[in-house]
């Protein structure tokens, strides 16, 4: 058995079962031992930014990590963006990186570079494998860090002499350890706090966000008159009929400033506490008033669902309150806006889809109207480097067969990871792709107004992406994915509904 036969085994063994690869030279033994072991499914990306995202958004999903197959340092670096949003998401991502055989290393070949050293900002675990034999108890110790609560990115690095000698040594990650509990005082300070009478917020995010936490955030919420808020960049949340309704922590300074306004303390459910996403001349970094007091209930890594199941137990809150049912909206018709966007989708999507949010500056308010809708999750781009959409397309899509995944896509994003298009057609992935198509980085046309910047003529040709106008319809078809163009919520409501009911992917250029 060779080492990337052994590496093969280890992830079998360990659970790892699905590779997104863009593989090279170095990688050729591990995709060779792939014919020769069954059992991991390899999804070609063509780029590496393809298979960062996809493992994050497939940790999302299932729980469990994915391994990358990226090729050197410069495969690790097109790749570091989305492990930047996958560290943020505290997903779970085991990355497999080829290098220089360990005696060509001194030669300083082309592809020669610093791996560990661009591994570094975004890994929690790295490791270089020194022989065959260590290949698999390396790729072990790898899986196993990447599956530390809640989930970290793990780096592995394989020469490709460690691939291709004998003596390759399978090994088993061992099973992961749960989260760590929280103390009984930080539930009693959380329960003191909510029952003082003072103005109090629950901000809850990470794994809180799922079903079951959620509902028990705003059962205290409800119960104790505290207002409920999710973090800004939602990782996965619950969301729709029988899931708490919860508004995000909004993104605009003066927005976010305005949601803490009056609160007298805070009470975090793993999230750190809210800052401004920049800073801006004359506005405080930090959201929330100077003189309040905030309460760690549970710290990103410990486990906040059990926190808030014992929070809600210390206040003797029943387990039984639901929120009241939602009437699910008619389609809305007529021109484009956000909120008939959302209305629409609200009255198309299918039960138990997954939605994919990177729609900048148009998705600001979905939330509001996509409630009234059967229960879904929804994934947003949680380290702010935007490109994460398509390839989180392809990543939920994998990890969630049966499941419709939407990507809510704004076009200047969509374009840093397009190659992603490519493998939802390879792979026939049931994802629907909506291009919000205003050919321009609107974001950063308000943003310029905000740090008190002069837009000249270049600054705002930096903004503008109509010259020459973007096509989605031949983007797409050129990657074999089918898609249509809809100018008016009328053109989309069939686009839509069509697209929830064939397999495959589809892609809708929506002009707002
Ligand atoms: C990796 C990365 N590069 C650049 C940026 C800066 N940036 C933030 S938003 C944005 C433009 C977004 O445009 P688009 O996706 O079309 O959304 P819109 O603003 O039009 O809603 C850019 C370039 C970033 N956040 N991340």
């Amino acid at each position: 058995m060779n080492g990337a036969e052994a590496l093969v085994h280890t992830l079998r063994k360990s659970g790892v079962d699905t590779v997104f690869a863009n593989p090279g030279t170095s990688e050729m033994h591990f995709v060779a031992a792939l014919d020769r072991i069954a059992g991991l499914r390899c999804v070609l990306c063509l780029d590496e930014a393809v298979a960062t995202g996809a493992a994050d958004a497939y940790y999302r999903v299932t729980g469990k990590p994915a391994a990358t197959l990226l090729h050197c340092g410069p495969g690790l670096a097109n790749g570091l963006s989305n492990l930047h949003n996958a560290r943020r998401a505290q997903s779970g991502v085991v990355n497999i990186v080829g290098d220089q055989a360990n005696h060509h290393r001194p030669l300083d070949a082309p592809l020669t570079a610093d791996v560990e050293g661009l591994a570094a900002p975004v890994s929690a675990f790295i490791r270089r494998a020194i022989n065959a034999a260590d290949v698999g108890p390396s790729a072990a110790a790898a899986i196993e860090a990447a599956r530390t609560w809640p989930g970290r990115v793990a780096t592995l690095i394989l020469p490709a002499d460690t691939a291709w000698d004998e003596g390759g040594v399978p090994a088993q990650a061992a099973a992961p350890a749960p989260a760590k509990p929280v103390s009984t005082r930080a539930v009693e300070t959380a329960g003191a706090m909510l029952t003082n009478g003072l103005p109090t917020l629950l901000l809850v995010g990470g794994r809180s966000l799922e079903e079951a936490p959620l509902l028990d955030a705003w059962r205290i919420a409800q119960h104790s008159g505290a207002r409920l808020l999710a973090e800004r960049s939602t990782p996965r949340i619950a969301r729709g009929f029988g899931r708490a309704p919860v508004e995000r922590v909004p993104y605009p300074i003066d927005e976010g400033l305005a949601a803490f306004a009056g609160v007298k303390q805070i009470v975090l459910v793993n999230t750190g506490e809210p800052v401004a996403f920049f800073a801006y001349p004359d506005k405080p970094g930090r959201l929330y008033p100077t003189a309040c007091q905030v309460h760690v209930l549970a710290g990103p890594e410990e486990d906040g669902a059990a926190a808030l199941a014992a929070l809600r137990a210390y206040l003797d809150i029943p387990a039984a309150a639901a929120p009241a049912a939602m009437p699910r909206p008619a389609l809305a018709t007529g021109a484009v806006t956000p909120e008939g966007f959302a209305q629409s989708l609200a009255a198309l999507l299918p039960e138990n889809a997954i939605i994919i949010d990177e729609a900048i500056s148009f998705g600001r308010g979905f939330f509001a109207n996509t409630h009234a809708a059967p229960p879904h999750d929804w994934m947003m781009l949680t380290g702010g480097a935007i490109g994460d959409g398509l390839p989180m397309s392809v990543g939920a899509a994998i990890a969630a067969p049966g499941r419709r995944v939407v990507d809510l896509q704004a076009d200047g994003s969509a374009m840093y990871a397009l190659s992603a298009l490519w493998t939802q057609a390879r792979e026939r992935l049931d994802v629907t792709t909506i291009i919000f198509s205003n050919r321009k980085y609107a974001i950063l046309l308000g943003e310029l107004a905000n740090v008190g910047a002069n837009p000249g003529r270049t600054a705002l040709d930096m903004m503008d992406l109509s010259n020459p106008p973007l096509d989605w319809c031949q983007l797409a078809g050129g990657m074999g994915v089918p898609a249509a163009r809809a100018a008016s919520l009328d053109e989309l409501n069939p686009l839509l509904a069509a697209s929830f009911e064939r397999p495959g992917p589809f892609l809708i250029e929506l002009t707002i």
